[in-house]
């Protein structure tokens, strides 16, 4: 669209966090000029938050890489990319030819599932590689849903998520949807539609040890301890079967497990837990009444909870409580989206399937099993450093920075540096990749086009948005799925200069002959029209439960027609989709899966153990993400610091004071960070937000590094899961805290 001052005017899907917010951006004489919510987005209408301007600076960022780098003599040296895929040929087959695919690991990081391509081609890496030690941001986020959802509905991507616009009662658990808009739940400007709840006399109840920004608009804000929301959960649980509050309305005959659940909890009474949650069990049987009497209702959990020891059984416990409550699949309540394409739960036989199966192998190390098919990215060091047969002596990694963002960084660092051979794909020399021996620099979003595959699957309404590329790619920069075809190729013997379309298509073919029998071939030539990544979603659209099925829905959706819809099309609200969203093999909701029960164990022999003096927990800020928009000036000339928030009472017996610095030390590990002292905290709980620590020797971040902050994954421990999922425990570690003299200070950067 072109305006009358000669400026275009593009929509691009915000690729920065889970929201997916619709982008106006207009453009004059080939730059931005600027970029605001699209109001007519079927979607977000116009919403968006300081984030989504950041796009100019990403795009314009000089630090970002344009060109393919390659270490030389310990320096990197641009390169082209022959060059580059070149070195990666020379350099990788030789060690999977000698020490087996094993000894490559691979790492997914977070924006994978913010690109179209990666998201859609990183998995045919994957199993290209065939290497069991595949690692990614889910074992630091949000793993334990997966496995819950899995086993209670048997598919890992089966998560419900609030009915925001109907509900009456929502409560949220370690969850800060008004900074992070929103995780395992897609929805746009939650500000407006928690106030419409509460205008329409819902009620919202926040659990978090922080009074955090979302606690501030909500009816009731009740502090937790870190860790404890398994036995506030279980007490929950235990007051709806003692109190015969128990409603499985029209689920009642799709859940099977009632009467094991309810013997298994017995023991797990309010009185009993409210020590090691820091809930007074009255709150905790109010919190279960109200639950149970709101017509209708939802409970929603997130990083909070899953971020912790018992992160399996607190993403069990929340939809426990939505089902037993008979809130579950039903409007107002926690509801499956139906995703326009590509979502798991739409394909193959509706109402029952193979379910889940996890631990089908074990870490070398630390015998942690497999789920989901990978491995906790906190295993990843060890596997690096501990010889022997399997040893990891390689290391993809894509988009990913597990430097910052997962425990204990330091020795992940040490582990790069006693690699043979590196390679990331990334836009940054950031604190991992400067570890790396290849960088191979992807797109700016900018450059790309757009569909959100993952979030779809878990949006508050449902609907299909495609985003076109606003500025075309510079020459010869490939798109990111041409850059892991061009991997797969060197991994596949084929070389370098290998025709990744021929490639794609083998791929494709193979995928096609599994999925369609015999349809494979005529499949293949309905959708032989398009390239790549969009061929993919365009296959997936077609086939999908909106789709037109290849002709014989002719009003159904294609790719073509989801690109010609400006602002998106909307597919409704949310529906019940009970039973046919199930693929459990008993076709049953699992209310009391044989793995959950069975670990209930570890909290009944807990529920005596002393609390922590002092304990740490992680928080997100408007103005960053996770470990790398540090760099985009826009977002660092805001509020974004990292500080720590420490409560009076902890303040005065510590002796820090307001605004001095302090050493945050565990295990022998310290980090040092200035300090906020607020009632905001809950007595005993300090809150540090992560992915800060840009102070690391040759990363290329100018922005970052002038303000670099302290990395709260240094104080980690990386030996610290959830034996169930291997998600690493991010919450709630004991540490101590001390003040630091502010002459010890002078002249150090902050
Ligand atoms: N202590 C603590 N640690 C945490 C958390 C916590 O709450 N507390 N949260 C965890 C969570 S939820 C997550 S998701 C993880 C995230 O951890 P990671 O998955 O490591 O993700 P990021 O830290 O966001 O780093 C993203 C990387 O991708 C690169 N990148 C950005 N855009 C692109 C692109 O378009 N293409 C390519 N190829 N690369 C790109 C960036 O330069 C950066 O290297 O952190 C986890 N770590
Ligand atoms: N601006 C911004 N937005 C983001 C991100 C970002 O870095 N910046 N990251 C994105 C990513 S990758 C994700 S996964 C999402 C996460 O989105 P959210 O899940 O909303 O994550 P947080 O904002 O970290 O909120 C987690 C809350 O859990 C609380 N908490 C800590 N420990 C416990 C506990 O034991 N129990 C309970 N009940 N609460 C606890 C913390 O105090 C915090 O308020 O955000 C996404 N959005
Ligand atoms: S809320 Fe998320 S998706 Fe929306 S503009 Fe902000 S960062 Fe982008
Ligand atoms: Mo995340």
């Amino acid at each position: 669209m072109i305006n009358e001052s000669h400026e275009t005017v593009h929509h691009r899907i915000c690729p920065f966090c889970e929201a997916c917010c619709g982008l106006e951006i207009t453009v004059a004489e080939g730059r931005v000029k600027r970029i605001r919510g699209h109001a007519a987005d079927v979607f977000s209408r116009g919403y968006l938050c300081p984030k989504g301007v950041a796009l100019k600076d990403l795009h314009e960022d000089p630090d970002r890489l344009r060109k393919p780098l390659i270490k030389r003599e310990g320096r990197f040296i641009e390169a082209t990319w022959d060059e580059a895929f070149a070195e990666i040929e020379r350099r990788l087959p030789p060690i999977i030819a000698r020490h087996g695919a094993d000894s490559v690991a691979l790492t997914l990081g977070n924006p994978i599932v913010h690109k179209t391509g990666l998201l859609l081609y990183a998995p045919r890496l994957g199993r290209a590689l065939g290497s069991k030690n595949v690692f990614s941001a889910s074992t630091l986020d949000q793993m334990p849903k997966h496995l819950s959802s899995g086993l209670m509905f048997g598919d890992f991507l089966s998560i419900p998520v609030p009915d925001i616009e109907r509900t009456d009662f929502l409560l949220m658990l370690g969850a800060n949807p008004m900074v992070s808009n929103g995780s395992l739940w897609t929805v746009p400007n939650f500000r407006d539609k928690a106030k419409a709840l509460r205008a329409r006399g819902g009620r919202l109840v926040v659990v978090d040890p922080r009074k955090t920004e979302t606690a501030k608009v909500a009816d009731e804000h009740i502090f937790i301890r870190p860790g404890g929301d398994v036995f506030l959960l279980l007490g929950m649980v235990q007051t709806l079967f003692a109190e015969k509050l128990v409603r499985l309305g029209r689920l009642a005959g799709h859940v099977v497990g009632v009467p094991l659940l309810e013997s298994t909890v017995a023991g797990f009474a309010p009185e009993k837990v409210s020590a090691r949650c820091g809930i007074p069990a009255k709150t905790i049987r109010m919190l279960a009444g109200s639950l149970a009497s709101a017509k209708r209702a939802a409970v929603y959990g997130r990083v909070g909870t899953c971020t912790q020891e018992y992160g399996t059984l607190c993403s069990w416990l929340v939809d426990v409580l939505n089902i037993l409550t008979g809130h579950f699949d039903e409007p107002g309540g926690a509801m499956f989206p139906k995703a326009a394409a590509l979502q798991s739960n739409t394909m193959g036989k509706p109402g029952s399937g193979k379910g889940i199966v996890t631990g089908r192998r074990k870490s070398r190390v630390s015998g942690a099993p497999e789920v989901l098919g990978e491995f906790p990215m906190s295993c990843l060091a060890e596997e690096i450093q501990t010889p022997g047969e399997g040893q990891v002596k390689a290391l993809i990694t894509v988009s990913s920075n597990p430097a910052l963002s997962s425990p204990n960084g330091e020795r992940l660092a040490a582990a790069m540096d006693q690699l043979d051979f590196m390679v990331s794909v990334d836009i940054y020399v950031n604190e991992t990749s400067r570890h790396a021996d290849v960088i191979l620099p992807g797109t700016s979003p900018l450059e790309d086009s757009h569909y959100d595959v993952a979030f779809s699957q878990l949006s508050y309404r449902n609907h299909a948005r495609y985003s076109h590329p606003v500025f075309p790619r510079t020459a010869r920069h490939p798109e990111e799925w041409q850059v892991l075809l061009r991997l797969i190729g060197i991994i596949q013997g084929k070389g370098a200069a290998a025709d990744i379309e021929q490639i794609d298509n083998e791929l494709l073919m193979d995928d096609l002959r599994r999925t369609a029998g015999p349809y494979a071939e005529q499949v293949f030539k309905a959708v032989s029209h398009q390239r790549g990544a969009e061929r993919l979603l365009d296959l997936g659209l077609r086939a999908g439960p909106y789709g037109d099925q290849f002709g014989m829905k002719p009003d159904g959706l294609n790719l073509g027609k989801v690109q010609a819809a400006e602002g998106g099309i909307d597919l409704g609200a949310l529906e019940p989709r009970v039973p046919e969203v199930l693929r459990t093999p008993s076709g049953k909701i699992e209310l009391a899966p044989a793995m959950l029960i069975d670990d209930l164990k570890r909290p009944a022999v807990d529920l005596e153990r002393p609390t922590y003096e002092l304990v740490i927990v992680g928080r997100r800020q408007l103005h960053g993400n996770n470990s790398w928009m540090h760099n985009l000036p826009v977002l660092a000339k805001g509020a974004a610091r990292c500080i720590a928030l420490v409560n009076p009472k902890d303040a005065a017996r510590l002796g820090i004071e307001d605004g001095g610095r302090a050493r945050i030390a565990h295990d022998g590990r310290s980090i040092e960070a200035e300090v906020e002292i607020t009632d905001e905290m809950m007595p005993g709980v300090v809150s540090l937000p992560h992915g800060w620590g840009h102070n690391q020797p040759d990363t290329h971040l100018e922005v970052a590094a002038a303000n670099p902050g302290a990395n709260l994954n240094a104080l980690m421990d990386e030996n610290r899961r959830d034996p169930l999922s291997g998600n690493a425990v991010l919450s709630g570690m004991e540490v101590e805290m001390t003040p630091v003299a502010a002459r010890a200070f002078a002249g150090q950067a902050r």
